[in-house]
């Protein structure tokens, strides 16, 4: 039976209904709501705190002929990368009018009537997941996002289908192939200056992840509708990327929040730049010195926000992910077992599914679960 989801339960719909409050299915359980609010306050908030920020590193430096200065620049994101497991970078190159033009199809397509965006509707039952969509009520916790969203495979044009991208508006695709190229480029200078970081040779990462052939990039853009209780619901539960770097654009508005020593650090927003996560990939590779960054999206009462998750994933079968040979070491010892990274997303998608159903079981018999990761 097909559990392809109704009209009645995309988030825009919800949202457009004049209800103060939000279904139950939408309220996160106390243990969640740790820095939880109206994404437009905490971003305020926190600055008023003096609370760390997020770096922001500059990668133009890489390109330099001078070695110190090249070297600058691997020592940051490295730093970055080591400490944060997120960044905001700065002269990535993609040209701002770009990235402009990408905002605008993307908040265009999801301007469209609803009857046109079903049209695109995924069905993760039937293995259908690249189109629009909602979250599924399909883990024993039941909690939902507040959120809806467009998926598919962005790179390499050789591997896409173009018959689940959007047609609508017309400029969708030639703008996000443009998109792409131009984030598949910033993503190997990425790797080699993250290799580097590590003392390897600078196109070894890239080498392992499947390099300029079977590297994929896959774009998942979020649309997180107004939401009238926005210090209850999460438009993204708290997760870390399985990807091994993930890069985010967004429409201006805050609402990315990560977790560092113990609270949840609201991104602001800051013009000209990319957000980039390591994800699991890199953290396996690395040996853990690279740290994949928990992080969740916050709503908020006022604006719509729309942001572009790139994932840039290995094969699912071709790649065995392991620490890399050269950083293991007698006092290193490696501290992941090898898998494929479709074993990877096995094993997490287990752990999850087993982490809700204690969660789940807990408040029925009315104790409170300590995590919900
Ligand atoms: O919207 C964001 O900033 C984060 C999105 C995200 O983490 C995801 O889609 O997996």
């Amino acid at each position: 039976m097909s559990t392809k989801v109704s009209v009645a339960q995309r988030v825009e719909i919800l949202a457009q209904s004049s209800n103060e409050s939000i279904p139950t299915e939408y309220v996160r359980p106390v243990e969640e709501r740790q820095d939880l609010g109206d994404a437009l306050e905490e971003v305020k908030k926190q600055a008023a705190d003096g609370v760390p920020q997020i770096p922001v590193v500059d990668i133009k430096g890489f390109d330099s002929d001078n070695h110190e200065t090249k070297m600058a620049c691997v020592e940051s994101v490295k730093k970055a990368a080591e400490e944060w497991g997120v960044m905001h970078i700065a002269n990535h190159g993609v040209p701002e009018d770009l990235l402009e033009k990408v905002r605008e199809v993307g908040k265009k397509f999801f301007d469209l009537p609803m009857e046109q965006k079903e049209q695109y509707a995924n069905d993760q039952a039937s293995g259908k997941i690249q189109g629009y969509g909602s979250k599924l009520a399909n883990n024993a916790s039941g909690r939902l996002e507040w959120e809806d969203y467009f998926f598919h495979l962005m790179y390499p044009f050789d591997k896409i289908d173009l018959s689940t991208w959007p047609k609508d508006p017309k400029d969708y695709i030639e703008v996000t192939k443009q998109f792409a190229e131009q984030l598949r480029r910033v993503a190997s200078k990425m790797l080699s200056i993250l290799s580097i970081g590590l003392e390897l040779e600078a196109g070894k990462l890239e080498q392992e992840l499947g390099g300029q052939e079977d590297l994929l990039m896959q774009v998942k853009i979020n649309y997180y509708p107004k939401c009238p209780q926005p210090d209850l619901a999460l438009g993204v539960e708290a997760h870390t990327d399985i990807s091994s770097l993930t890069f985010i654009l967004h429409n201006g508005v805050p609402g990315l929040q990560v977790f560092k020593d113990n609270r949840w650090i609201t991104a602001p927003c800051i013009p000209d730049t990319l957000i980039i996560h390591i994800g699991d990939t890199l953290e396996i590779m690395s040996n853990g010195r690279y740290k994949s960054i928990l992080h969740r999206g916050l709503v908020n009462k006022e604006k719509v926000r729309i942001s572009w998750a790139v994932f840039c994933e290995p094969p699912k079968d071709k790649v065995v992910l392991r620490p890399l040979e050269e950083i293991v070491t007698d006092e290193t010892p490696a501290k992941f077992t090898p898998r494929t990274f479709a074993e990877h997303i096995e094993q997490k998608l287990f752990k999850k599914n087993q982490a809700a159903a204690a969660a789940a079981a807990a408040e029925t018999n009315g104790h409170k679960p300590n995590s919900t990761n």
